[in-house]
């Protein structure tokens, strides 16, 4: 079954999903496999791979290679460039920085990989995404030319996530960077879910707790990303993060949208 058909259904199901980014250029590749390995062991839904530098289709091949020996979630390409393309991953996020200040982050990259996608990698699933980076913005931010959204520009936020919607992006991702210092604000995250009409909304930068996860999950996230947290803790950690966001996603199936009954800090 397709990914996106296969997430989009369990999301359904769940309310909300964890997704856990690893970055090939970070890592050897026995500790990528072993991270990625304690990602499904923790219950995450699918791995996410990809990095602002030092990606590049050998490695990745690689690494892809040796993850799909062990593990059985999705593996979906998350890329920094064109440069972050393999044909071993499952799918790749075709994304396009809605907020970069240079076109060739909006659509000239993309344009590139089209011709890549459609000569070389064939059996690549594409799922677009409009890609919107706000508060710090991080190593994405800098590296895609963006002019961030600083989070108190809440309307700002969210006009880019109408106009995501209406061109018709099936996910929308707003970034704060990876390793941000405060994640996206619930209050941010509940209001773009309004405006996200039938889109998959993913909120990912930052996330390092169970209770922030919690609380971004409980006003509309329907994907949660963590990556800094799966290469700095322990598993343990992990866990915990993906059952708060499983947990506020059952709360919001169930139409329970008080953030005062999150899990407790571990
Ligand atoms: C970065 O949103 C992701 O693209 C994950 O961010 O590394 O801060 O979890 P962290």
């Amino acid at each position: 079954m397709a990914v996106f058909e296969l997430l989009t259904g369990k999301l359904l199901e769940m309310g909300a999903l964890h997704f856990s980014l690893l970055d090939p250029d970070k890592v050897t590749l026995e500790k990528f496999v072993e991270l990625a390995k304690g990602a499904e062991k923790a219950g995450s839904d699918a791995i996410m791979i990809g990095g602002s530098y030092g990606v590049n289709e050998n490695t990745l091949d690689d690494y892809i290679e040796a993850v799909k020996r062990e593990v059985k979630l999705p593996i979906i390409l998350f890329p920094g460039s064109v440069a972050g393309l393999s044909r071993k991953a499952d799918a790749v996020l075709f994304l396009s920085v809605l907020n970069s200040t240079d076109p060739y982050y909006i659509i000239g990259a993309q344009v590139q990989a089209a011709v890549l996608i459609a000569k070389r990698y064939r059996n690549l699933e594409t799922i677009p995404m409009a890609y919107i980076i706000v508060g710090e913005g991080g190593a994405a931010g800098f590296a895609s030319y963006a002019k961030p959204i600083p989070y108190h520009m809440e309307d700002v936020i969210v006009a880019y996530v109408l106009a995501a919607h209406y061109l018709g992006f099936p996910l929308i991702y707003i970034e704060a960077g990876s390793g941000a210092r405060e994640p996206v604000p619930p209050s941010v995250v509940a209001k773009a879910k309004r405006a996200v009409g039938n889109r998959v909304l993913i909120v990912g930068g930052g996330i390092r707790s169970p209770e922030a996860a919690y609380s971004i999950a409980l006003a509309g996230a329907d994907v949660i990303v963590t990556g800094t947290v799966i290469e700095e803790s322990p598993a343990v950690v992990l866990k915990d993060i993906v059952d708060a966001v499983h947990k506020g996603g059952r709360r919001r199936l169930n139409g329970m949208t008080n953030t005062s009954s999150g899990p407790k800090a571990s």
